[in-house]
């Protein structure tokens, strides 16, 4: 092939006497293909997809074999589209895909459920504690005589050996941290609404803090909603022996962790283990919103 493209293919004479000698042959209409000559009846082609406008959006997502997902062993990002959804002990008509959990050394589990209608999902496991923050539809939770409605932006704690049963009539999705708990402590069932946990004060940072579960000595863990406005980003870089599950619920920006940067999105999840350099910045035009898990209270010596 080569050696026929030397002979002269730069002038149109010469491309329709090629074509005209290799029409008979098998392999002509590929040759042909090689020059876009209208002699070859082929198609003209046009290439606007490389002249595209350098401001249109991209399907990355759908780019064969392309993910922004990384799997490294002190952090992992799991983007959008390398969630894998499967039934799961406990949960009925409902499928999960599990981003964090003890099989990558974390000390907790993380993991999208996906409620169908008349679904459920059974207690957790023994000594298990159970957090379940409402990301879309309508969930509730049967707990004594009160049945409690859970909608978006909602949230409940369960204890370790709650009984209580979690159910959505018309499907929910939910964002959900377990742990075996480890503190010693009496932690009690408790649920509200993210926008009525008040803002605490973040000393030199400049996102806005709230945490979800109490701030006691009874508690082996908290889940805190972090807010920034475009343009502002974590003032510390972070080292910590505390590890993270975050769910990015709004906007874009650019991850560090450890000497890597990952631009991330809405829907993207984030595994931090103990020790890793972390800092985040928020970009594009709309403010971030993530919401994370970080152990607590809990000695960094006894674990
Ligand atoms: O509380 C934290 O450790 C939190 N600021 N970390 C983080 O956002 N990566
Ligand atoms: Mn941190």
């Amino acid at each position: 092939m080569k050696s026929i493209g030397n002979i002269g293919l730069g002038s149109v004479a010469a491309g329709l006497a090629l074509c005209a000698i290799l029409a008979p042959l098998a392999s002509a209409a590929e040759l042909c293909g090689l020059e876009p000559t209208p002699s070859c009846g082929g198609d003209i082609r046009e290439y606007s997809a490389a002249m595209r406008p350098s401001d249109e959006a991209l399907a990355f997502d759908n780019l064969p074999g392309f993910t922004r997902s990384a799997s490294h062993f002190d952090h992992a990002v799991v983007s959008v589209e390398s969630r894998v959804w499967a039934g799961q002990r406990g949960w009925k008509k409902a499928t999960t895909a599990h981003i964090v959990s003890p099989a990558r050394g974390a000390n907790f589990a993380m993991y999208l459920a996906d409620m169908g209608e008349e679904s459920s999902g059974e207690p957790a496991a023994a000594g298990v504690e159970r957090f379940a923050m409402v990301l879309t539809g309508e969930a509730s939770v049967r707990h004594g005589k009160k049945n409690i409605q859970l909608g978006p932006n909602s949230y409940a704690y369960f204890p370790p050996n709650s009984t209580d049963v979690l159910s959505s009539e018309d499907g929910a999705g939910l964002l959900i941290y377990e742990r075996l708990y480890s503190a010693g402590g009496k932690p009690v069932f408790s649920h509200g609404e993210v926008e009525e946990s008040p803002l605490l004060p973040t000393g030199p940072e400049v996102f806005k803090l709230r945490k979800l579960l109490p701030q006691t000595t009874d508690y082996d863990f908290n889940v805190h909603i972090m807010d920034f406005q475009p343009g502002e980003y974590l003032w510390v870089k972070e080292v910590h022996y505390n590890q993270h599950g975050l769910l990015l619920l709004e906007g874009k920006g650019i991850y560090r962790l450890g000497d890597k940067w990952y631009p991330v999105q809405a829907g993207d999840a984030i595994w931090m283990a103990p020790y890793v350099p972390q800092w985040y910045a928020a970009l594009g035009s709309t403010p971030t919103r993530y919401v994370i898990y970080k152990d607590t209270t809990v000695d960094p010596l006894l674990g």
